[in-house]
Order: C-alpha cells, then structure tokens, then sequence
C-alpha cells in the first residue's frame, strides 16, 4: 500500500510513522508513506498557499492552484485508488471503513488547514472525504496519521500474530473483554478463575460474554448497527 500525504505541516508526520506497527509495516515493504509539502507546489515568490475568502469572514482558505499542481503531479506517476479529504464534514470514520479501504492499493490524503480547501478542489479531485470525529482539529495531519495507522495494521502480515487484528474491538460490532496478566493478585483484586482454567471453550464463552456485556454498559449504539 502507498499514501502520499498532502500536507502544509509536513513536519507533524515524521514521528508517528517511525516507531512500532507502522515502522515495521514500512521496513516490511508492505506500507510505503510520502509526505508532500503543498508549499513546494506554490507558484508564487512568498509560497502562498492560502488567501482570504470570497464573501468576507474570518480565516484564510486553501487555494486551488498549489493543490491542482501537486495532485497533478502525483497522478503523472501513478494512479490512486481515492484521494481523500480530511475534513470535519467528511464521513466519520470508523472500523468498517478501515476494513474496506485496507483492501485497496494507493491513496493521496489532503490535510485540510484554516477555514478549509476552496470547493472545486473537492469537486475536481476528491473522491471522499473522512472525518475522525465530531470535534475540530486545528488542521487535517494528526487525523491523517489517524487513518494511516488504522489501515496500516490491518495490511496482512503488518502484525506478527494474523489472527490479532480480527480480535480487535469493533471487529464484530463488539468491545474487547477485558484482559489480565500477571500478577494474579494484585492489591487483592483477583483474576478471573476462568482464565486460569486451560478450559478454551469456557474462555472463549466468557470473553465473548464480557464483551457483549461491555458493549451493552458503554455502547449499546454498536449492537445496532448491521
Ligand atoms: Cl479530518 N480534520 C480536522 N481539521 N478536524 C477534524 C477532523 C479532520 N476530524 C475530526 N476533526
């Protein structure tokens, strides 16, 4: 999988690629990230990337030109399988959308800043348009590296163990259960005698009970959804 990030901050995604999952994902050649600056793509002398909006009101918005450049150019190289917009009005995403997109090849992903990028580069360019939540963040960079990693641990040989990412939260509609390791006691709180069993069958019950369980307290939202 390749992600080219289209960034105006492109210092904000050097470390969070770097370490751990996403890391070994990179030196695995299965996850290949590129961050772009937008700057480099401005045409004028000030690399101007911004300006005021029609109509009057508070905060800048992101021109045309210096995206319609860099969007161009990466498309000369190669062909993507979305290129999506990392906005507050885009769709939430969660778990499911993860799944699907893990399924594809090639991204470009454009950080929003200010008050957002002029339409008609939605309209001209964007194929979606991904929200993490219903909160504002200052620009589209930490959402980003929000989407890189929940897709890249799902690439397969990404995580050692195949079958962890199936046992995920989410994966079935379901929390996790909750888990233990030592030791047994620990300030008189006890682990569960069924997890000291070596009885699988009654593990397994009891996790999927604890998750069912946990889903109904925390977030019964989930158990509705197909
Ligand atoms: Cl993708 N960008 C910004 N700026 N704020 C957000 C977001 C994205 N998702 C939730 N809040």
């Amino acid at each position: 999988m390749r992600i080219d990030i289209i960034s105006v901050v492109p210092d904000l995604l050097q470390s969070p690629f770097s370490h751990s999952i996403l890391k070994r994902a990179k030196e695995r050649g299965l996850l290949e990230v590129n961050v772009i600056n937008l700057r480099d793509f401005s045409t004028s002398k000030q690399k101007q990337v911004d300006d005021y909006q029609y109509g009057g009101g508070a905060g800048m918005v992101m021109m045309c030109e210096p995206i319609s450049n860099c969007i161009e150019h990466l498309k000369k190289q190669r062909s993507y399988d979305e290129i999506i917009y990392m906005t507050p009005d885009g769709e939430v995403m969660n778990q499911k959308m993860m799944n699907t997109l893990s399924l594809k090849n090639s991204f470009i992903i454009l950080c929003g800043h200010y008050k957002g990028i002029d339409e008609r580069i939605r309209q001209l360019y964007i194929t979606k348009e991904i929200s993490i939540g219903d909160y504002v963040l200052s620009g589209g960079e930490l959402a980003a590296a929000v989407f890189t990693d929940a897709i890249g641990r799902l690439l397969p040989g990404v995580l050692n163990d195949e079958t962890s990412a199936l046992t995920d939260s989410f994966q079935d509609n379901l929390l996790s259960p909750p888990v233990y390791t030592r030791p047994e006691n620990f300030k008189d709180l006890i682990v569960p005698d069924v997890l000291l069993s070596g009885h699988e069958k009654k593990i397994n019950d009891w996790r999927h009970e604890q998750a069912l369980e946990r889903t109904k307290t925390r977030r019964p939202d989930l158990l509705n959804e197909e």
